[in-house]
């Protein structure tokens, strides 16, 4: 109930301000601008020790209807970065750099951000990172730095800069999730430092409830954020959600970034995340490269098909992925028969059984995937990816 007060609380003070976000450090206090802000004000970094840049969720191999050229648009946020008056000391990636953690992808990637005008560039991923070998391929390339584990922290000029890892061993029905090892690592790593040292947490799932029912949080987010309270100048930065919002909650400060992909919806304002198809000449205002408006979604909803019930004597049944959705949700078989499951959406998704019985393949749009159902039971599944995502077989 309380968390529903608060979420509610919060909604109604979302500032949709927002662009590829730069932040300058005054003195210890962590200010954020928008790029439009300091191409109207070039005084704004004055006095500022040092500025950095978030990016987010560049989602190289996407390459649908919201947006076909993900790599331009990364590449206009980095000439835009690169605009600005002053070099960003660091830049913060915080995750889906990859669609479909392909070596390609990655290298893509790579290959425009060498463009940038610094050398200081850091990385947590996001789940599209770690589809096919829990995020091996990618903490090789991009967790140099980090521990088992994949997370860590760095200073730089007298900030304590933490990277967290919440996209890895993901729940049926849950959010986002750190786990006990890391937030035991963050109580260390944090335990010696005076609490008038600033603190940027970096993650890719938001460590706040922006909306759990599209799994738009973090399970133990606040265990983690009740370790640092007590410091004076906390901000944390996220991505996975596409658009910006920004919380004040005491001395803790919340961004969300913009992706330089594609938007997704607002909370709510759909019947499911995703990327979301705005026309031509509005997408770039919508992504991360410049300032933002907020347009109210005027795009035609997508139709949830609700098919099918029992499958035909003899035939498969079939599950059709879409709207970040298992329709039907709940399926009646009978011993011996094979479902086929379908990816509709323009992510991907995986069917993976709870007590792993079973576990499809990461299905990217129009994959499918079948699997013979020999016993009889019940077999709860979710989406590996999105863990909110949660359905039901009945073998019998
Ligand atoms: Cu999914």
């Amino acid at each position: 109930m309380e968390d529903e007060i608060d979420r509610r609380g919060f909604l109604k003070c979302m500032a949709w301000a927002g662009t590829g976000l730069i932040f300058s450090v005054h003195g210890g206090v962590v200010q954020s601008h928008t790029l439009g802000e300091l191409l109207s004000n070039k005084r704004a970094l004055e006095g500022s020790s040092f500025n950095f840049v978030q990016i987010s969720d560049s989602h190289i191999g996407f390459g649908k209807e919201a947006n076909k050229d993900v790599l331009g648009t990364l590449q206009a946020a980095v000439s835009q970065i690169n605009a600005a008056s002053e070099a960003p000391s660091l830049v913060l990636h915080t995750g889906d750099l990859s669609h479909l953690s392909k070596p390609e992808e990655f290298d893509a990637m790579d290959g425009i951000l060498k463009g940038l005008r610094t050398d200081q560039l850091f990385f947590v991923p996001g789940e599209h990172d770690v589809l096919v070998d829990d995020g091996k391929s990618y903490f090789e390339r991009y967790g140099k730095q980090s521990a088992a584990g994949g997370w860590y922290s760095m200073d730089f000029g007298g900030v304590h800069f933490i990277g967290l890892v919440n996209v890895l061993n993901l729940k049926a029905g849950g959010l986002g999730n750190l786990g006990q090892d890391q937030i035991a690592w963050l109580e260390r790593d944090t335990r010696n430092l005076s609490a008038s040292t600033p603190i940027v947490v970096f993650a890719h799932v938001p460590l706040w409830s922006v909306y759990p029912e599209w799994g738009w949080g973090t399970d133990d987010g606040a265990r983690a954020l009740s370790l640092l309270r007590r410091f004076g100048s906390v901000t944390v930065l996220n991505g996975h959600i596409h658009q910006a919002l920004q919380k004040v909650e005491g001395n803790v400060t919340f961004h969300t970034a913009m992706s330089t992909a594609f938007p997704q919806p607002k909370p709510g304002a759909a019947p499911s995340p995703g990327p979301m198809k705005v026309p031509a000449n509005e997408l770039r205002s919508l992504l991360g490269v410049t300032e933002v408006r907020y347009v109210q979604g005027n795009h035609s909803l997508a139709v949830i098909d609700a098919t099918l019930a029992t499958p035909e004597k003899g035939g498969p049944a079939r599950v059709s992925i879409e709207n970040f959705s298992f329709a039907p949700a709940t399926l009646a078989v009978r011993k011996g028969d094979t479902v086929i499951w379908t990816n509709r959406d323009d992510m991907p998704h995986t069917a993976v059984d709870a007590r792993g019985r079973f576990k499809s393949p990461v299905l990217d749009t129009d994959d499918h995937w079948e699997h013979a159902f020999t016993e009889q039971g019940d077999f709860h599944y979710f989406c590996s990816i999105h863990p909110h995502m949660t359905g039901k077989v009945v073998a019998h």
